[in-house]
């Protein structure tokens, strides 16, 4: 049993739950000032004796009770001792909350009225965070690796900034060792409950996790910590989503979306909070979900077709490009290198470009024509990223299906970028997983504006590249020198062709 009592001591809820647990009615009230208290207390039956625990503890948290008090219920029925928790003001984010010394019920001796008032105001005096917009996602970074070193740093930056592009707020990172993550919740229970206090105490409402989640670890994360938790794929689809302009962009994403989600649709659903819907209650979740999945299974079946359709089309143009020999020169390269202003630049065109990862989802394809009398069709490529999700690469594969007809990749690398060279070994993984290593690639040292020039010269003359600067039109000419020798010169004039191992 349990009751939910105001400040004047009028009981406004009473819940009847199991012997295991209540769930907590929504509470329809106004969202309460970020320094205020709920004005309730929880006063509930333990048939078991025990404590507070740990859900009783973030149940709290989460809901701004002013108190909660767990009474243990004795084998003859009579109260026995009553464990009392409550709030503290925000100054340390690993210490939310109070746990009391227990005390047989009876003995309970708080001066309520004075004690809450005196809470509150220390409360609201020590609140340090601003109160999030509506619709913001404040969210902790989770890395889990076996390992921690200079790549992990690398990859956590990266992922920082990812989230950044989704619009999200980073409240925090936590990167944690271990030497394979925890089969049901990555990190361990220890660490996940850790994590759900401080998100808690930083009001976060969103935890991701640098590596992909098994739909029964999303289910057993969320089940312990009643939050939102994503992984990289999901981050990664949702800039897609925000930046897909063409149709064609849009559908990929959906699918791809749905496709992710659809595997995630069983059992629990997490949207469903655990305070809403009952601590380990079936009840209305269960046929919503089944609408769910119904729908998403037509809409991917409505998606597919569209898909196909447009393969065809795009075969259709791959064919008649072919028929008129035109060659194809392909831009690939990791995200935000500067593949779409090089495409601009060549050809004067007016792609989109912009500094953020993922700008170009749609890639075009430009006309360019050589001093030399050579005509050929450059395309642009959404960019690589390390461990691009399998789910992604389908979603995309039509766009880098056309790689294959590429006689000529040409590979943009930012020589802004401290990893540069690390970058270079993921897109190398990529172009290997699409069986296209081994095609003809010219290494195009961008950004040379921003860099020194003689770390540039160095870099190119390793690797056999060339340097530019995409926003010069001038710097491209021994690019266009290259390109032309490859297509009218001996073929083989100096391209790596394009593997050193
Ligand atoms: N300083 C400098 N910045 C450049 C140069 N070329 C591109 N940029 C900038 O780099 C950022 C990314 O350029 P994009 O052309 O959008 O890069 P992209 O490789 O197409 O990126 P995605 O499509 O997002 O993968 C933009 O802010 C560009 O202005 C250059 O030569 N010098
Ligand atoms: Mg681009």
């Amino acid at each position: 049993m349990g009751v939910l009592v105001d400040r004047l001591g009028t009981i406004e809820y009473v819940i009847a739950g199991t012997s295991g647990a209540i769930s907590i009615p929504e509470l329809h009230r106004k969202r309460i000032h970020p320094g205020r208290l709920q004005g309730l207390r929880l006063i509930h039956t333990h048939l078991d004796e025990e404590g507070l625990s740990f859900e009783d503890l973030t149940d709290m948290a989460k809901l701004r009770l002013d108190m909660i008090y767990a009474i243990a219920v004795r084998e003859n029925g009579t109260p026995g001792l009553a464990y009392g928790a409550h709030l503290l003001p925000a100054e340390d984010t690993s210490r939310i909350w109070k746990v009391l010394d227990p005390v047989p019920t009876f003995l309970i001796d708080i001066p309520f009225d004075a004690f809450i008032r005196e809470l509150e105001d220390e409360i609201t005096r020590k609140q340090t965070s601003i109160s999030p917009e509506a619709g913001e996602d404040r969210a902790i970074l989770i890395v889990v690796r076996s390992a921690v070193n200079e790549s992990t740093r690398i990859d956590t930056l990266e992922f920082q900034s990812l989230a950044a592009a989704a619009g999200i707020t980073v409240l925090d990172t936590v990167v944690q060792k271990r030497p394979r993550p925890d089969p049901k919740y990555v990190v361990g229970k220890g660490k996940l409950s850790e994590i759900y206090i401080t998100a808690l105490a930083k009001d976060a409402n969103l935890l991701i996790f640098d590596q992909e989640l098994t739909p029964s670890q999303a289910r057993s994360i969320t089940s312990l910590v009643d939050i939102r938790a994503i992984d990289r794929t999901q981050l990664i689809l949702d800039i897609f989503a925000r930046r897909a302009r063409t149709r064609e962009g849009k559908i990929q994403v959906e699918l791809a979306q749905l496709k992710y989600s659809m595997s995630r649709l069983v059992g629990k659903n997490p949207a469903l909070s655990r305070l809403a819907g009952g601590i380990g209650t079936r009840g209305p979740g269960e046929t919503k979900l089944e609408i769910d999945r119904r729908r998403a299974k037509e809409r991917i079946e409505r998606l597919e077709k569209e898909t196909r359709q447009i393969g065809r089309k795009r075969r259709l143009t791959r064919t008649r490009r072919n028929r008129f020999g035109i060659p194809v020169i392909s831009i690939i390269g990791y995200t935000n290198t500067g593949k779409s202003t090089l495409l601009n630049s060549l050809t004067r065109s007016r792609v989109f470009t912009a500094d953020m990862p993922f700008a170009t989802l749609d890639p075009s394809s430009k006309r360019l024509r050589f001093p030399r009398d050579l005509e050929v069709i450059i395309t642009d490529t959404v960019g690589f990223i390390r461990d691009l999700p399998d789910d992604l690469k389908a979603a995309f594969m039509a766009t880098l299906e056309e790689l294959r007809d590429a006689r000529l990749l040409l590979e943009v690398i930012d020589l802004t970028d401290p990893h540069l060279e690390y970058r270079m070994q993921a897109v190398d993984e990529i172009l290997k997983g699409l069986d296209i290593r081994e095609k003809p690639r010219l290494k195009v040292f961008n950004k040379s504006d921003a860099c020194e020039k003689e770390i540039a010269h160095d870099l190119a003359q390793r690797y056999g590249g060339v340097v530019v600067s995409a926003h010069n039109r001038n710097s491209l000419v021994p690019l266009i020198k290259r390109m032309e020798a490859f297509f009218l010169d001996d073929r083989d004039s100096g391209f790596s062709s394009s593997v050193r191992e």
